[in-house]
């Protein structure tokens, strides 16, 4: 675990990158786990006043009560289960031995939840956003994991859309956004059609 780790800083956020945070034969386990453990669902969002079915499928697990409502809907949490505390511990335990700034309040508690996303293949993705819902606090650290087909992560700069970065997450590696990230950067999984494969991303979070 651990290895090669960058640690990236933009203006006005860190990201810490590990390529290599699970081992293949881990993250194997772990996809097909997750795959059939997860309560998956296709929720809906409203584009343009027309209600459309989202181009992924998620779930939200947590701590009772740690609710988390976006794009309009109010996700009430279900209960863990074995292989999401694995994959949390493991991941606190990195967060809690990185120094992260004073705009990051929520290294010093665990994470309360996580968001689960499954891209079905390629033609699945999630639109530009910011992660900067009330309940997740001022400055959330957002560690996201991944497991299965490689898909790129993109960051653009709100109020300059010329400033981008973009970074690919590949089986096993680990993303953390830190710092003031989501107040000045949205984020973005594109449709990448020529990948055929099926990706799980899991976004662990603290819910005030
Ligand atoms: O699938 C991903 O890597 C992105 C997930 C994401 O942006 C989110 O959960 O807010």
């Amino acid at each position: 675990m651990f290895g090669n780790q960058e640690n990236i800083e933009l203006e006005k956020a860190k990201l810490v990158f590990v390529h290599s945070f699970f081992t293949p034969s881990v993250s194997d386990q772990f996809l097909s786990q997750l795959k059939t453990e997860i309560a998956w669902q296709q929720g809906e969002i409203s584009l343009f006043g027309r209600k459309v079915l989202e181009p992924r499928l998620s779930a939200w697990y947590g701590d009772v009560g740690k609710s988390y409502t976006y794009s309009g809907k109010k996700q009430e949490p279900l209960a863990w289960h074995e292989s999401l505390l694995k994959v949390k511990s493991a991941v606190e335990a990195f967060c809690q031995k990185e120094k992260w700034d004073s705009f990051t309040p929520s290294v010093e508690r665990p994470f309360n939840s996580v968001l689960c996303n499954f891209y079905r293949n390629g033609n699945d993705s999630m639109g530009w956003h910011q992660d900067n819902e009330p309940e997740l606090g001022k400055n959330p650290l957002i560690a996201s994991i991944n497991f299965g087909e490689t898909r790129r992560f993109l960051f653009r700069f709100k109020d300059n859309k010329a400033k981008k970065f973009e970074i690919l997450l590949t089986h096993g590696s680990l993303l953390i956004m830190g710092g003031e990230m989501q107040h000045y950067w949205q984020h973005a999984v594109p449709k990448e059609p020529r990948r055929l494969g099926e990706r799980i991303n899991l976004t662990f979070r603290h819910i005030f």
